[in-house]
């Protein structure tokens, strides 16, 4: 009887132990993995519970940031977490992680915009001058569309060949209105319809490093970007 408790009790533990973990890695990007206790092989860890080959002691489970385990995994505070659909100038569709890999420089814009827009665009442009071409390669700056229900991929390509923006390095983006506020929301750019064409917006240029971190911010329009430069080139290979 003794015997039957204590594998009912060893299930649930296992049970118990199982769903935690599941809910680990999808929460707060960690995960168990196990260790030696005696650390035989250093810090190498194993992916299941067992013994130590070496001193064949139990191993123990600790706790890491999948970040350390995994290299694809993604920080809680990356803007690759969020999984709204976007449409490429070019008409393709992807989701913002697939631009994992590149800095990212992000701003947020209209296309039918007469007042402050142009000015973030030619910032925009002036920050790329700036960059060393050899850096240029590995960075991706986006304009994403306040106006998605205005600023079809078709309008948006337009605009971009219009301001010789057609470069690799340029992307635009039309999202679903849902998920432009979203991303809105991560950047704290505020932006609101004034009239069916003419929204208010924040004049933010943003700065995200290859894996979807926020790094730095400009806000303002015609500002000193030597900082923003800096930041980009700092995180830049
Ligand atoms: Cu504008």
């Amino acid at each position: 009887m003794q015997h039957l408790k204590y594998i009912v009790f060893a299930f649930i533990t296992v049970l118990a132990f199982q769903s935690c973990k599941t809910d680990k890695k999808s929460n707060d990007g960690t995960v168990e993995v196990y260790q030696c206790p005696m650390e035989c092989e250093g810090n190498k860890t194993y992916n299941e519970a067992g013994s130590c080959p070496i001193c064949h002691m139990d191993l123990k489970a600790v706790e890491t940031s999948s970040k350390l385990v995994n290299d694809d995994a993604i920080s809680e505070e990356s803007v690759f977490n969020l999984t709204s659909h976007w449409n490429m100038e070019e008409g393709k569709t992807i989701q913002l992680k697939e631009l994992k890999g590149k800095t990212l420089v992000m701003v947020m814009i209209y296309t039918s915009c007469k007042a402050a827009c142009p000015r973030l665009v030619a910032d925009m442009r002036n920050i790329e001058a700036q960059i060393p071409a050899e850096k240029v390669k590995n960075i991706q700056f986006v304009m994403v569309s306040i106006d998605p229900e205005t600023d079809t991929p078709e309008k948006l390509k337009a605009f971009a060949k219009e301001n010789a923006m057609d470069g690799d390095q340029w992307t635009f983006l039309q999202g679903s209105v849902s998920g432009v506020r979203e991303f809105a929301n991560v950047l704290s750019v505020k932006y609101k319809e004034i009239s069916p064409i003419d929204f208010s917006h924040s004049n933010i240029i943003s700065v995200f490093n290859a894996q979807g971190e926020l790094v730095h911010q400009q806000e303002g329009l015609g500002v000193d970007n030597k900082e923003t430069i800096e930041s980009i080139i700092k995180v830049t290979p």
